[in-house]
C-alpha cells in the first residue's frame, strides 16, 4: 500500500472496549501511577509516529489544573473520513475500537507496537471524558465520556456523545489534538507526575533527532522545551556531561538490515563502567535482549579487526573481549522493527532472535565504513588503547585470582606425605632441606638431625615441557609440597608469619638436573614468595665436589680451586673421589659436608640470584634444546668462578 492512501477502512477492527474497563491490567499492566501514566504515553506514541513518520516536528504535552492532560501534534490528523466497515469516522474508530490505529495491517505505522501498542481506545475506555480535535483547514471535533447506563446497571465509557463533526471553524494549524481526563475510579492514583512525564519526554527528544516536545503544567505554570539535532548523538553527550571522555565527537551511524531500522551514537570516557542504553521503537529495554548482544559482538568484532589491521593485536594476540571494549563506553542503541516481543523479568528484554544478527550486521559495516576515515583514526586508536589497557588489568586480576585460588587449595591438600618433619617447635630454628632425588632425600633423612632438620625429597626432571608458566609451576607436585610444607601461602596471599622453618635450602647436585631444578625453585620462590628471599631464608646448600683421602685424612673441596689446594696441602699419596651427585654419599658424609651447621657451606640466595634465575627460565622453557642445555652449562656450573654457585657463602 503507498504510504499517502491510507483511508479509515485499512484500520482494523478486533475489539470493543468494554473488555479494558472491566480489567484495565490486562491492557495496561497496572492502574498504579504507572498505569496512569501509560494511557498519556499511548497518545504520546501515537503522535510521535506520526513525527518518527516525517509528517510531524512538533509535539505538545499539558497538564490541566482540572487534573486532565492534553497531547497535540502538528501532524497530519488522524483520518476523519468515515471508515466502510464500521461506518464512523476513522477518528472514532480510532478511540473506540481496541488494537485500532493501523498497527496491524498498514504500513503507515511501520515501528509502532510494543510496550504502548494498546492503542489510544484504552486510553479512552479508562478516561471520564476524552475530547479530540483535528486540523485539517477546519477544525473537526468529537467528544467520548463515561455514564452510568441505567438499564444494566454498569458504567459504560468511552462512548462518542456525538459523531466526529466539522465545525466549519477555518485553522492554519495542522494535526490532532487530544484532551482526556483519567477515571479516578479506575486508577489508584490520577495525579501526573512532572517528573517522570519530563525525563520520558526529554528521552522521546534524544531518540527522534529534531522533535520539538514541550512540556506545560498549567498547576505551577511550569514550561519545557525538549529539541535535539544531534539526536542519539546529543543523547550520548548529555549521558557524558561533566566526564573526561577519550574524543570530541560520539560516533554515529544508522541503517537498515531486514527491515531493522538500527541506530547507534557511543563515545568512550575515562571511567571504567559501561552506560549502554538500548531500545527498541522508542521504548528502553533496560534488560537488553538480542539488539544489546548484536550491538556488543558487532562492536567487539569490527574493533577487533581494527585492532588487528592497524597492529595493535599481533597474530599470535588473543582477541580482546567484549569486557574490555566495555570500559568507559558510553552507548545508545536504538532499533526500529516489528513484531516485537518483551521478555525478562520486568519484560524490557528484546527477545526477538532475528534483531541479534541484524544489529550485528549493521554494526560491523558501518563501523568497518568508519574506520576508513581518516580524521576517526586517533578515534579508533583511543578506544583500542583503552581496551588494551582494560585487557592487561583483567589478565593481571585473573592471575591474581588464580594464584589466590591455588593457594588456598593446595594449603588445604596438606600434601606434605613426603616431608620428613622435624621435632622441634620453633620455626626460627627449623630448617627445610629441599633435596633433588629419592635416595639423595633418603641418606639426607638417616644424616640429618631430627630436631630441627626437615627433608623434603622431590624429584629430577621437573623441567621439560613449555606450558604457560604459572599453571606450570602451580601444578608441579613438588611445587605444591613445598606450598604446603613451609605455611606461608602464595602471592597476594602469602603471608610470613605462618612460615614453618626459617631457612629453606635448595640442595641439589652439580649437574644438568640439578640447575633445573634449583632454578625453578628460585623462579618460583621469586615470583610467589618473594618475601622469603628478601627476609633471607632461602639458601643453596653447598655439598662438596671431591673428597681427598690419603690415610686418615679426609679433606672435602666445593670446586676445582680448593681441589688444587687440598692436594697441595695433602702432598703425595692421596685418593680423589668425585661425587657425582648428592645419592653417592653415605649419611654421615652428608651430614659433615652439607648438613651440619658446624661444618656445611651454604650460600644465602638474594633477589638479584632469583632475578636472575627468572630470566634464566625463559631460556630454559624455550624451544631449542641445545641452546638449552648449553647456557645451563655456562650459568650453572659450579666450578666457574663467577659462577652463581660460587660468589659467594654464608
Ligand atoms: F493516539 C491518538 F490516536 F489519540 C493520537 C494520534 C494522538 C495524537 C496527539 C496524535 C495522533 C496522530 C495520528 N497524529 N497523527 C496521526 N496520524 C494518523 O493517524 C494518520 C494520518 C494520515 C494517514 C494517511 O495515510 O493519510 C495515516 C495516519 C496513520
Amino acid at each position: 500500500m503507498a504510504k499517502n492512501s491510507y483511508k479509515a477502512e485499512d484500520i482494523k477492527i478486533l475489539e470493543g472496549l468494554d473488555a479494558v474497563r472491566m480489567r484495565p491490567g490486562m491492557y495496561i499492566g497496572t492502574t498504579s501511577v504507572k498505569g496512569l501514566h501509560h494511557i498519556l504515553w499511548e497518545i504520546v506514541d501515537n503522535a510521535v509516529d506520526e513525527a518518527a513518520n516525517g509528517y510531524a516536528d512538533h509535539i505538545e504535552i499539558k497538564l490541566y489544573k482540572d487534573g486532565s492532560a492534553s497531547v497535540e501534534d502538528n501532524g497530519r490528523g488522524i483520518p476523519t473520513d468515515i471508515h466502510s466497515k464500521a461506518g464512523v469516522s476513522g477518528v472514532q474508530v480510532v478511540f473506540t475500537q481496541l488494537h485500532a490505529g493501523g498497527k496491524f495491517g498498514s504500513d503507515n505505522y511501520n515501528y509502532s507496537g510494543g510496550l504502548h501498542g494498546v492503542g489510544a481506545s484504552v486510553t479512552n475506555a479508562l478516561s471520564k471524558w476524552l475530547k479530540v480535535e483535528v486540523y485539517k483547514n477546519t477544525v473537526y471535533e468529537i467528544e467520548f465520556h463515561s455514564y452510568l447506563d441505567k438499564e444494566s446497571g454498569k458504567v459504560k465509557s468511552g462512548i462518542p456523545k456525538y459523531p466526529l463533526k466539522d465545525t466549519k471553524v477555518k485553522t492554519k494549524k495542522k494535526g490532532t489534538f487530544v484532551h482526556f481526563m483519567p477515571d479516578d475510579t479506575v486508577f489508584e492514583t490520577v495525579e501526573f507526575n512532572p517528573e517522570t512525564i519530563l525525563k520520558r519526554i526529554k528521552e522521546l527528544a534524544f531518540l527522534n533527532k529534531g522533535l520539538e516536545i514541550t512540556f506545560y503544567d498549567e498547576k505551577t505554570d511550569y514550561h519545557q522545551t525538549y529539541k535535539y539535532d544531534g539526536g542519539i548523538v546529543d543523547f550520548v553527550k548529555y549521558l557524558n556531561e561533566g566526564k573526561s571522555t577519550l574524543y570530541g565527537e560520539p560516533i554515529y551511524a544508522k541503517a537498515e538490515k531486514d527491515n531493522i531500522l538500527v541506530e547507534f551514537a557511543i563515545q568512550h570516557t575515562d571511567s571504567y563502567v559501561d552506560s549502554v542504553y538500548s531500545y527498541v521503537n522508542n521504548i528502553p529495554t533496560a534488560e537488553g535482549g538480542m539488539h544489546e548482544t548484536g550491538f556488543r559482538s558487532g562492536l567487539t568484532r569490527s574493533f577487533n579487526d581494527y585492532a588487528r589491521s592497524r597492529n595493535f593485536l599481533k597474530d599470535k594476540d588473543d582477541n580482546l573481549l567484549g569486557e574490555d571494549f566495555k570500559e568507559g563506553l558510553t552507548a545508545i542503541v536504538s532499533v526500529k522493527m516489528q513484531n516485537v516481543q518483551f521478555e525478562g523479568q520486568t519484560k524490557t528484554k528484546l527477545g526477538n532472535p532475528e534483531a541479534r544478527p541484524a544489529v550485528e550486521w549493521v554494526t560491523v559495516s558501518e563501523i568497518n565504513e568508519l574506520v576508513k576515515n581518516k580524521k576517526l583514526g586517533k578515534v579508533f586508536d583511543a578506544i583500542i588503547n583503552k581496551a588494551l589497557s582494560s585487557a592487561k588489568a583483567r589478565l593481571a586480576a585473573k592471575k591474581a585470582k588464580d594464584i589466590a585460588r591455588a593457594s588456598k587449595s593446595i594449603e588445604a591438600q596438606n600434601l606434605v606425605g613426603k616431608l620428613a618433619s622435624c621435632s622441634g617447635r620453633k620455626p626460627e630454628l627449623n630448617e627445610l632441606f629441599i633435596v633433588e632425588g629419592d635416595s639423595a632425600g633418603g641418606s639426607a633423612k638417616s644424616a640429618r638431625s631430627r630436631q630441627f632438620q626437615a627433608i623434603l625429597p622431590i624429584r629430577g626432571k621437573i623441567l621439560n615441557v613449555e606450558k604457560k608458566k604459572l599453571d606450570y609451576i602451580l601444578q608441579n607436585e613438588e611445587i605444591r609440597t613445598i606450598i604446603s610444607a613451609l605455611g606461608t601461602g602464595i602471592g597476594p596471599e602469602f603471608d610470613l608469619s605462618g612460615l614453618r622453618f626459617h631457612k629453606v635450602v635448595i640442595l641439589s647436585d652439580a649437574d644438568v638436573d640439578g640447575s633445573h631444578i634449583r632454578i625453578l625453585l628460585l623462579t618460583f620462590f621469586f615470583r610467589y614468595m618473594k618475601e622469603l628471599i628478601n627476609q633471607g631464608h632461602v639458601y643453596i646448600g653447598m655439598p662438596p665436589l671431591y673428597l681427598v683421602k690419603k690415610g686418615k685424612i679426609k679433606e672435602y673441596a666445593y670446586n676445582d680451586k680448593q681441589l688444587e689446594k687440598v692436594i697441595e696441602k695433602v702432598g703425595k699419596g692421596y685418593e680423589i673421589q668425585r661425587y657425582k651427585g648428592l645419592g653417592e654419599m653415605d649419611p654421615e658424609q652428608l651430614w659433615e659436608t652439607t648438613l651440619d651447621p658446624e661444618r656445611r657451606s651454604m650460600m644465602q640466595v638474594t633477589i638479584e640470584d632469583a632475578a636472575e634465575a627468572d630470566r634464566l627460565i625463559t631460556v630454559l622453557m624455550g624451544e631449542e634444546v641445545s641452546a638449552r642445555k648449553q647456557y645451563i652449562f655456562d650459568h650453572a656450573d659450579f666450578n666457574r668462578e663467577d659462577s652463581f654457585a660460587n660468589r659467594k657463602r654464608s
